[in-house]
């Protein structure tokens, strides 16, 4: 059979949603299949974006989240600068406006896991703020405050960066009160942890302190490495790192006629050069076709047509590369972000 009668029928026969896979601690919505293979479709290059829908994007928060309103709301910046400012909701909403892609993950991902998703954010820049401010030459920090208490610490010339924003929508609606209403900030090549919502101070600080999460021992910078993760085996959602499937020979999902591989890879700056498929535990690799986002801060998609005449056990995994570094095949240090190579089981029945 060739390759465009071969996903024509992975399209036929994986129209629904599939069951819920959980994570323990893990909101328990049910999820669909991350691609919808409609967008596989031979003749339709990769989509250029995949936004995670509200309903399934993960929701990290140590406490309760506050319920913030928006016409009393303020943020605060404040600390070593020279003049303090305060904002008003109307004062974010008064600067210039524009839409970004970004995937936002949590450092306690598992690879593989699903506290991870991609949405278009709206805001503005935060740096013309801090220039207003004035910040002081003894600055070595700034300390982030959310209304809930959680607090977060970076560099001073990190959350100067330009392409740090105050967003106030997500996926062209207002955030959600679980996503930070009414505004939160984005810190691009960080994981979740150095994203506070709610948003409430920014704390220009003279010497360094650690954050919330920071002091229970997650990386204080907590940047994303180069990872790449397989997420989908036809219509089934692939979510840890003991991931086992059992394809069936014959009937609806007939491994013989091709299995579709699919998934993300995510790095902190670099854009992603190649994903790299093996089907035998890391003997041999293969590159699987991506999509090549404009920003290095939304998830690359790739997908990967194998194609097996045996059946058997097979180790599948998916290992990716930026300009800065190829993705290490085990883990090293949990606690700076899940980076190696997930390892999926996959028996294919005779
Ligand atoms: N104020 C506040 N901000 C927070 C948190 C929090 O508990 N309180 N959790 C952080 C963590 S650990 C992550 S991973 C992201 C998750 O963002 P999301 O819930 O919008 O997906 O928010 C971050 N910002
Ligand atoms: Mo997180």
């Amino acid at each position: 059979m060739k390759r465009r009668q071969v996903l024509k029928r992975l399209l036929q026969t994986s129209g629904g949603l599939i069951a819920a896979s959980l994570l323990p601690g893990c909101s328990s919505k049910a999820l669909g299949s991350l691609f919808p293979l409609e967008l596989l479709h031979p003749e339709a290059p990769l989509p250029e974006h995949l936004l995670t829908p509200l309903s399934e994007f993960y929701v990290q928060t140590y406490a309760l989240a506050p319920q913030v309103d928006r016409s009393t709301w303020a943020l605060e910046i404040k600390g070593a600068v020279a003049n303090p400012l305060t904002l008003t909701f109307e004062d974010i909403l008064a600067a210039p406006q524009s839409d970004f892609y970004l995937t936002m993950e949590c450092i306690g991902n598992p690879t593989g896991g699903n506290l991870i998703g991609n949405a278009q954010w709206t805001g503005t820049p935060l740096r013309p703020f801090l220039e207003q401010a004035g910040v002081k030459p003894e600055a070595v920090e700034f300390a982030l405050h959310g209304a809930d208490w959680y607090k977060t610490t970076l560099p001073v010339a990190d959350v100067m960066r330009p392409e740090v924003y105050l967003v106030h929508r997500m996926n062209d609606a207002p955030l959600t009160q679980a996503h930070g209403y009414p505004v939160r900030i984005i810190l691009p090549g960080h994981f979740g942890q150095k994203q506070p919502k709610w948003l409430v101070g920014i704390e220009a600080i003279t010497s360094t302190e650690r954050g919330f999460w920071e002091q229970l021992g997650w990386s204080n910078l907590a940047e994303i490495p180069t990872h790449a993760m397989l997420r989908q085996i036809q219509n089934t959602r692939v979510w840890s790192g003991h991931h086992r499937v059992s394809l069936d020979a014959g009937g609806e999902q007939d491994w013989r006629q091709g299995i579709l591989l699919a998934g993300v890879a995510l790095d902190k700056a670099s854009p992603i050069q190649t994903i790299q498929i093996s089907t035998d535990g890391g003997g041999t690799w293969d590159k699987a076709e991506q999509n090549h986002p404009r920003s290095p801060h939304e998830w690359t998609l790739w997908r990967y047509l194998w194609q097996p005449t045996t059946p058997g056990k097979y180790t599948l995994l998916a290992r990716g590369e930026s300009g800065r570094e190829q993705q290490p095949l085990k883990d090293e240090h949990h606690k700076d972000g899940s980076s190696g190579v997930l390892e999926i089981q996959a028996t294919l029945q005779s």
